[in-house]
């Protein structure tokens, strides 16, 4: 596949490339080290996204050229490449017509991706940029400082620090490569983990006396107006949800944001064997086994009672 994928795009001349919404390290530095791709291949390229990037985020080269919804001219770029993205819906609202009418190619590593689109590679890697990194090698791109910045930040955010069940000797390995190409190991580590605002810190505080344990889940909802009043992006509170499951004892952790009136994020996390993903399909999500997300249509209280529910009962039914 990834064969038929090379020579698609070196036949085709411009390509849009997305990701999904709420887009974290993996999901940014996918997209930038496609399009740095691209870009040597001499091809017109543009990233569009439905959300606005971290702000942590803002050291990937290339991170200034992403366009918002309104400011993509849809007809100019032909074909499409989707990345990170376990569905074809996670792209957005804003962007999912637009791209419905184009030729699309997924490209992803999230083990429940359907394989939609007109061309997929799916592979379980441990990073999407692994999966853009073997693209590469089938297009005979050769790895520079750029790209291997770009992989390495994704890999290393998605295996939160090479702290998850699916870091291993080849995880390590591609990432040596890509140190041996330019990519600065504690450059990134500063950037990814050690730039949270005082605000954030504060919402942080906020969070946690709002949080709740019981049966070994942990659980915080944070109303719409709090990030108003911390004056804290939404987005740019990801980190809550793994400091929460850091607790000793706890199996699964969730957070809920109330990111518009009846729109509320949900992300679930775990360090046992249930799989949150089943979790979050349930609710129209998905997401890695120890790692999965979904967006509900609800009150912040009816969707975390439905959510908390749900876990009590995948965490009975697994007798956990
Ligand atoms: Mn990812």
């Amino acid at each position: 596949m990834l064969d038929q994928i090379a020579s698609f795009i070196q036949g085709h001349d411009s390509f849009t490339i997305s990701t999904h919404m709420s887009p974290d390290g993996d999901a940014v530095s996918s997209a930038l080290g496609m399009y740095w791709i691209l870009k040597k291949l001499d091809k017109k390229a543009v990233v569009v996204m439905c959300d606005p990037v971290p702000r942590h985020l803002d050291f990937l080269p290339g991170v200034e050229k992403i366009l918002s919804p309104k400011e993509w001219d849809e007809a100019r770029y032909e074909q499409a490449i989707v990345v990170d993205s376990g569905n074809a819906k996670r792209v957005g609202d804003q962007l999912y017509e637009g791209f419905r009418n184009k030729f699309v190619i997924n490209l992803d590593h999230h083990v429940d991706n359907p394989g939609y689109g007109n061309l997929h590679y799916v592979a379980g890697h441990a990073s999407a940029t692994m999966v853009i990194d073997e693209l590469r090698e089938t297009l005979d791109v050769p790895l520079d400082q750029t790209l291997a910045t770009c992989f390495y930040t994704g890999l290393f955010s998605d295996t939160n620090g090479y702290r998850n069940a699916n870091v291993d000797g080849s995880v390590l390995a591609v990432s040596t490569k890509w140190v041996g190409a330019g990519a600065d190991p504690h450059f990134i580590a500063k950037n990814l983990f050690e730039r949270q605002s005082w605000p954030e810190m504060q919402l942080l505080g906020y969070a946690l006396s709002e949080t709740h344990i019981e049966d070994k889940i942990i659980w915080c909802a944070i109303p719409h107006e709090v990030f108003d009043r911390f004056g804290v992006h939404p987005n740019d509170t990801d980190g809550i949800v793994g400091q929460l499951r850091s607790v000793d004892g706890i199996e699964v952790s969730a957070f809920f944001k109330e990111i518009d009136q009846d729109k509320v994020k949900v992300s679930l996390r775990t360090k046992s064997d249930l799989p949150v993903n089943s979790i979050a399909q349930h609710f129209g999500g998905g997401g890695h086994v120890k790692a999965a997300g979904c967006l509900i249509h609800d009150t912040l209280d009816n969707a975390t009672q439905m959510v908390i529910d749900k876990v009590r009962e995948h965490m009975t039914a697994a007798q956990l």
